[in-house]
């Protein structure tokens, strides 16, 4: 296995989460990018374009850890992409935004169809768009996610803000760090 697949996260989740956003924000360098213009009738003041292929940069953490951040397409019909994008993942953090109808469904679909792909990866889950959506509750999200049997971190995250992606980023890690065997020499 290529040595930066151990420090490979993947951002996921449906299109307008926020995956772009949050790879923008806390990279150290600029984003490879393929994004495309988006149809008249799909956008909105704050979103004109949609990934096509993958984001990609990199981050430097406190320690000097460097991270490889990716994120994926949205929309189905490029879910190609995504074991392509995923291959050999350390971390996994689904985006979901708040104000999305179906979002618990939709969440356990993407843990399921993603765990598949990656299944050595470890999971989180940051709740876009909390702002928007007054009648979000984050607990009862949780607790519904817990009963479906996902035990996993999950958080409110505002993509645009790096300081909240990065928490997001280190919760991952830790929660991976800490699912590992203790190794006593
Ligand atoms: N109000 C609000 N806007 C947010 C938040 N997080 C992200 N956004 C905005 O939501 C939009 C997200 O767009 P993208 O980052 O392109 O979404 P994406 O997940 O990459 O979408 P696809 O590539 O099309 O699948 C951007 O306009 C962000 O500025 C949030 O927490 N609150
Ligand atoms: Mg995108």
């Amino acid at each position: 296995m290529p040595d930066h697949y151990h420090n490979k996260l993947v951002f996921v989740g449906d299109m307008g989460a926020g995956k772009t956003t949050a790879v923008r924000s806390i990279s150290d360098v600029e984003p490879v990018s393929t994004e495309m213009p988006m149809s008249v009738g799909e956008r909105t003041d704050t979103k004109s374009t949609t990934t096509v292929a993958l984001d990609y940069s990199t981050v430097e953490l406190d320690d000097g850890e460097l991270l490889h951040i990716y994120g994926v397409p949205g929309q189905k019909y490029l879910d190609f992409m995504w074991p392509m994008v995923c291959e050999g993942a350390l971390g996994i953090i689904v985006l979901v935004n708040a104000g999305h109808p179906d979002k618990l469904a939709t969440t356990e679909s993407l843990l399921n169809e993603f765990s598949r792909m990656a299944p050595s990866a470890n999971f989180a889950i940051g709740v876009t768009h909390a702002d928007l959506a007054d009648d979000f509750s984050l607990i009862e999200f949780r607790n519904a996610l817990l009963r479906a049997g996902f035990k996993l971190p999950i958080m409110k995250v505002d993509a645009r803000r790096p300081e909240q992606v990065d928490f997001l980023i280190k919760a991952l890690l830790a929660y991976s760090y800490a699912g590992s065997q203790l190794q006593i020499a």
